[in-house]
């Protein structure tokens, strides 16, 4: 179970997030194997778009080619393959639209019933990282603005309240910032389930910034199309918090 490794390591994890429109064959092939050297904890695939059909032989490729689990990051409900082996099954509780709280989740439910997905409900919370992110724009949602952590930490606790198992604090992808640590800080305090952190992230000081402020798991994505290499540094950057803490 997915869920359980993520509760029982109690260690800051790495995230790659692939999004299969933004890669070649080549560049996927380049960046499983530095994620697999990197020793990433998971491959989170999904994105918001998704012009192309790479959605599924991107999942087939990861899986022929690592053992690491691969988690679904939908962008919408048709983001589902019985190929993965769990799916954050996300509700943007930071917006009002009706559409991404519980419609899409409608329409994906008989598909993931069918895939015999492992589904692991996720509380995703959009945060304003200094520019109009896609996400904001395909919901039609408001971020919350980044110097009001007790928004977010009302809007978490809800979450959890509600019976969502991992709190996702999300910048956008490529934002400007990232997720700052007083607002990680703000609602790891808050919570007790684990708390994933992207968007914006860029470099290994970044990464083990916001491990220190609380988060659990990072998403690293963007600056990995540009600078794959990165990887190595920053996974380091998260693994080592953890010597820290034990
Ligand atoms: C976006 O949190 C992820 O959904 C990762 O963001 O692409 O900016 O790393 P980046």
């Amino acid at each position: 179970m997915i869920y359980t490794q993520i509760k029982s390591r109690n260690k800051k994890q790495l995230a790659v997030l692939i999004d299969p429109d933004k890669q070649t064959q080549e560049s996927l092939a380049q960046l499983v194997e530095l994620a697999k050297n990197a020793r990433t904890d998971f491959f989170f695939v999904g994105g918001s778009l998704l012009l192309e059909d790479r959605f599924e032989k991107t999942i087939s490729y990861i899986k022929e080619h690592s053992k690491i689990p691969i988690i679904i990051f939908p962008g919408n409900s048709y983001q589902v393959s019985a190929k993965a082996d769990a799916i954050l099954f996300l509700s943007l509780i930071s917006g009002r639209n009706p559409e991404y709280l519980i419609g899409q989740q409608v329409i994906a439910a008989p598909l993931i019933k069918e895939a015999k997905l492992e589904t692991i409900p996720t509380g995703y919370l959009l945060i304003d990282g200094g520019r109009i992110s896609t996400t904001s724009y395909i919901t039609q949602t408001v971020p919350i603005p980044n110097d009001k952590p007790d928004i977010a930490v009302a809007i978490a606790l809800a979450g959890e309240m509600l019976g969502m198992k991992l709190i996702y604090l999300e910048a956008g992808s490529g934002a400007l910032n990232s997720v700052n640590a007083e607002m990680i800080e703000a609602v790891k305090k808050n919570i007790s389930v684990p708390l994933i952190v992207g968007g914006g992230i860029r470099s290994a000081e970044q990464a083990e910034e916001t491990c220190k402020a609380g988060a659990d798991i990072i998403v690293v994505g963007n600056i990995l199309e540009k600078e794959p290499d990165l990887l190595m540094e920053i996974s380091l950057a998260v693994h080592s918090t953890n010597k820290v803490a034990e």
